[in-house]
């Protein structure tokens, strides 16, 4: 049940910000981090696989890891929470999407422009002169096994011989100075911020929803279960339980259909 001060907000809604996590993609079965059983987390480590020291130790097991999670997203298609998103922008004059995500299923859904976070798989990049590298083709292996710690050899930079690195933020990486600040902006002017499917447990993305509802902007989160974004000092107008891919359409209809 959509509650009805939300639709209303939301038709009346002039700037919107969305910030998503992995739960956004998880009904495209790309795996979450933190879930019980399925998070990748639970899995596999993440000092060996998302740090730097870890990348500069062993960068055959991280690019086996990088590469098999590229080809499960290559594999994967918008689900209705991507699909609803992308039509906010037709209705709403303004939306700023964020994400955490670092798949490009919102971008594949339509949504005309997102800010990355945490950057991208599809976007590597050279250790040395960070030019950025481009996959060889085929782009998909017929049979690469998906989610499985095997090494592969890690791609070099064409004009300065250095390692190639995936195009991820990895644990205590600073974020996209650009990208970050975007995110803040809009989060603080928007009308309505909805944050669907992500923990809220990773800083500085955490921080949104907190500056958010701190300049007075209504804050609704929409997730399998509630984090209330895990901060005594977030007030949280609305808290939706559920899966994205059904309530996202339903509150998009709700308000626009
Ligand atoms: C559904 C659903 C369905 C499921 N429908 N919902 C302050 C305090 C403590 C620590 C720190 C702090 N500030 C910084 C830190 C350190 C660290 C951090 O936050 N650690 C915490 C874990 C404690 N942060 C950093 O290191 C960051 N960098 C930094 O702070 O730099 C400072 C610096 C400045 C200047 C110079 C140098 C440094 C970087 C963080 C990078 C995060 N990277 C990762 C990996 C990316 C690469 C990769 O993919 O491998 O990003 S970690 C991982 O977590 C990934 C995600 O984007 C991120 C967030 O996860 P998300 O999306 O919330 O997923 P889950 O799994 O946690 O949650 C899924 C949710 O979906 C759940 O709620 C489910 O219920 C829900 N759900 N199905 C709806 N169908
Ligand atoms: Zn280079």
């Amino acid at each position: 049940m959509i509650p009805a001060a939300l639709i209303e907000q939301l038709r009346a809604c002039q700037h919107l910000a969305i910030l998503t996590g992995a739960g956004v993609s998880a009904e495209s079965g790309i795996p979450t981090f933190r879930d019980a059983l399925t998070g990748l987390w639970q899995r596999y480590s993440a000092e060996k696989l998302a740090s730097l020291a870890g990348f500069s130790k062993d960068p055959a097991l991280v690019w086996g890891w990088y590469e098999a999670r590229r080809q499960t997203v290559l594999r994967a298609i918008p689900n209705p929470a991507h699909i609803a998103i992308a039509k906010l922008a037709t209705y709403v004059p303004q939306v700023t999407l964020i994400t955490q995500n670092v798949d490009d299923l919102h971008e594949r859904a339509g949504s005309p422009e997102v800010i990355h976070l945490h950057g991208s798989l599809h976007h590597p990049r050279c250790v040395g002169c960070r030019r950025p590298y481009t996959f060889p083709d085929p782009i998909v292996y017929e049979d690469f096994e998906p989610i499985v710690e095997q090494r592969i050899n890690p791609p070099f930079c064409t004009h300065c011989g250095a390692l190639i690195r995936p195009g991820v933020v990895w644990f205590g990486e600073p974020l996209p100075v650009r990208a970050f600040s975007q995110a803040e902006a809009a989060c603080q002017a928007a009308d309505l911020l909805l944050v669907i499917g992500t923990s809220g447990m990773v800083y500085p993305a955490a921080n949104l929803p907190i500056l958010a509802s701190r300049a007075g902007v209504h804050v609704a989160e929409i997730n399998l279960t509630s984090h209330a974004l895990n901060q005594a000092d977030t007030h949280l107008d609305f808290s939706l339980i559920g899966k994205a891919g059904e309530i996202v359409p339903l509150l998009v209809d709700a308000a626009f259909g």
